[in-house]
């Protein structure tokens, strides 16, 4: 597996490349043009400045996390094909800059859901929490309100201007089902996936966080059933997924490692994280340690080794631990020690597989 480590370009994050460079075996920086909204091409003079950066911290910049995808193309109105065309530019701009892997989602109006984003623990640390409840009770807007807007950093999915026209998004979507928005990506792939293998990237849809409809939006990519029928939209390799264990780990009934199995030539990029999950289906982002959440984190990484992973890994979120100030879930500390729980795991399965190291024989050890 390939360790990369998200980062949100600079002025823009509060870790630094410098920082990153500390954590052991983190090859490449996993980025995107946070300043662009979702529908804009992606020139390639800015795609290069970051490519410079990175690259002078010894980082490659294979990963990009998102491109995201305008409202109109999973609407599927008729200006999408505006947008598509403006999305393929933007793939071919990335391939020309040694991009292999585009991370995306296809949610409506929100990315992701929390109803708190510094819930805290019993050791005093904080995390992203769900309360199912709440979603349940609150609207939208009054949502929007709590999370967004008392944030001091922009999140993924929660751009400003996006949400600036929510009445409007859930107007549009009214009248959207879960087949429309089926048949409305089926679009988009046959149009992007000729594009992508032509430029050596494989495109990664993101599951859906939670992984259930949330304020009557509908959601695809929930299940292990539901990842083999966007698989089949288009069967080729540049379509394939972000298998995130923290986002499918939601449901208790999905089988990560399962799925491990049965995509392994599918999954070219790997979300590690742990959640745990209550039986009221709320649930709270923890250390990556098997014993504080409900994934099986250790029975995820073997099925990554014993499917002869090489893809990327990112430890995805961390919980805000010694008082760090950071965005939410994208601090440095605990996404960390999340890397090196991960190569542990990795390491002891690749010494078992290919016996003591030299040097420990050596010593007959
Ligand atoms: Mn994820």
């Amino acid at each position: 597996m390939k360790m990369v480590f998200r980062w949100y370009g600079e002025g823009n994050d509060t870790v630094t490349l410098e920082q990153i460079k500390q954590i052991p075996g983190v090859e490449g920086i996993v980025w995107a043009l946070h300043h662009l909204p979702a529908g804009e091409e992606w020139p390639l003079e800015d795609i290069m400045e970051v490519k410079q950066v990175c690259e002078r911290n010894g980082f490659h910049i294979e990963v990009v996390e998102s491109v995201n995808i305008h409202e109109d193309i999973k609407l599927g109105l008729p200006t999408r094909d505006l947008y598509i065309e403006r999305y393929k530019r933007t793939i071919e701009n990335l391939g020309k800059a040694g991009v292999k892997v585009i991370c995306y989602n296809f949610m409506p109006v929100f990315d992701w859901l929390r109803t708190d984003l510094y819930k805290e623990a019993a050791d005093g640390s904080t995390a992203l929490f769900y309360e199912h409840a709440k979603v349940h009770h609150i609207n939208p807007f009054e949502l929007v309100d709590q999370i967004a807007n008392n944030l001091e950093y922009t999140m993924p999915g929660w751009e400003p201007e996006r949400l600036e026209h929510l009445t409007r998004l859930f107007e549009a979507y009214q009248n959207v089902t879960e087949e429309d928005l089926w048949s409305n990506l089926q679009y988009f792939l046959e149009q992007i996936i000729p594009t992508a293998a032509r430029c050596g990237i494989k495109m990664a849809i993101h599951p859906d966080d939670p992984p259930w409809p949330v304020f009557g939006l509908p959601r695809m990519i929930t299940s292990g059933e539901n990842i083999g029928r966007l698989l089949r939209l288009v069967d080729h390799p540049s379509n394939g997924i972000t298998l995130c264990s923290g986002s499918l780990g939601a449901n208790p009934k999905n089988d990560i490692t399962g799925m491990i199995k049965a995509y392994a030539e599918r999954i070219p990029f790997a979300h590690i994280r742990n959640i745990k999950v209550y039986e009221n289906r709320d649930f709270i982002e923890t250390s990556h340690r098997m014993a504080d959440g409900s994934v099986d984190i250790c029975g995820i990484v073997k099925a990554y080794h014993e499917t002869g992973f090489s893809g990327y890994v990112r430890p995805d979120h961390g919980r805000h631990i010694w008082d760090e100030k950071c965005r939410p879930g994208y601090g440095l500390y605990d996404r960390a020690l999340g890397i090196m729980y991960l190569w542990g795991i990795w390491d002891s399965l690749e010494r078992e597989k290919r016996g003591a190291s030299p040097c420990l024989k050596s010593m007959n050890i």
